[in-house]
């Protein structure tokens, strides 16, 4: 990572070693905040409303008023990139409630804390977009909506980050996660697409995040006639798809190509998987906020 990356801290462009907040800030003693993760190829910006606007719900859910408008927000991500000499990479918008006391009550965060960091990043799972993803379904169960909306991109990971934990363990790369009631949820950091028969189908989004790519995947489908059925889905629709593959900014859209020692479909990334992979790459090649 460039040592000199310039960050944005609350109003200011500091150098990376000097971008550090409070040790009192809540985002860091209770994941109280929220953030997103966006990317930009080839010098735009892809989908960057979108990304800003789910920022700004996720705030107002945990009842977090982000200090500059929207419009103001959208100008700083674009001038990290371009203080920066970014075109492709991944931008991490976060804002927590800033500076407090030891104690949980927000009341006591005057003000939250706004930081938007940058850095260069290609493809995250490397020769696994050919050979596929090990997909492990994991016994930690998706946060159910009533105790913390999954569409809050919150600061607190934790129940991710277990899966991830959990999956790693059992020797695979993407965990899998069931809601409490037995549904299929959603990845640690990406939504989930069943093919079977020349259908999609893919989990209603009150148990995962409503996805910015899953979204784009919607679109593809649409655009080439492919059916998509929004549904719950159990283990048996998974281990009995022909093509499993997930979906986000980080992971863009990958195979999954086995799961819990199953093959799935042929063992290998299946047609509809290879061509939504591919036209992605046309779309977020041809769209996108332009940074210079
Ligand atoms: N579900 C969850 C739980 C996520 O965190 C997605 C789905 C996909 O959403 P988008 O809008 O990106 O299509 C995410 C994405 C990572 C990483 O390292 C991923 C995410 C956040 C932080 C890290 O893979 N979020």
């Amino acid at each position: 990572m460039e040592s000199n990356l310039l960050i944005y801290l609350d109003g200011e462009f500091v150098p990376r070693n000097e971008a550090k907040i409070s040790v009192f800030d809540h985002g860091f003693l209770y994941g109280d905040g929220v953030f997103e993760g966006i990317r930009a190829y080839n010098g735009k910006i892809f989908r960057l409303a979108e990304h800003v606007d789910r920022m700004y719900d996720s705030a107002k859910t945990i009842d977090l008023q982000i200090p500059i408008t929207k419009e103001e927000m959208t100008k700083t991500i674009i001038e990290v990139c371009k203080k920066n000499n970014l075109t492709d990479c991944y931008i991490r918008p976060i804002v927590s409630r800033g500076p407090g006391d030891l104690g949980l009550d927000p009341r006591k965060c005057p003000k939250p804390t706004v930081v938007v960091i940058a850095i260069e990043w290609g493809a995250m799972y490397g020769d696994l977009y050919e050979k596929g993803l090990t997909g492990v379904c994991v016994s930690v169960r998706r946060v159910p909506a009533e105790s913390m909306p999954p569409n809050v991109k919150s600061l607190n990971y934790l129940n991710s980050i277990l899966g991830k934990i959990e999956a790693t363990y059992k020797g695979g790369d993407e965990a899998i996660f069931f809601d409490t009631n037995g549904y299929l949820s959603e990845g640690a950091g990406d939504n989930i697409f069943i093919v079977k028969n020349g259908t999609i189908i893919t989990p209603p989004t009150l148990n995962n995040l409503r996805g910015i790519t899953r979204a784009v995947a919607l679109e593809m489908a649409k655009s080439l006639g492919i059916e998509v059925i929004e549904r719950n889905a159990g283990y048996f629709d998974l281990y009995s798809a022909d093509e499993v593959f997930v979906t986000g900014t980080a992971a863009e859209i990958a195979p999954v190509t086995v799961i819990d020692g199953r093959k799935i479909g042929t063992g290998m990334p299946g047609p509809i998987t290879r061509q939504f992979m591919e036209i992605f790459q046309t779309v977020v090649a041809r769209e996108g906020t332009p940074i210079q």
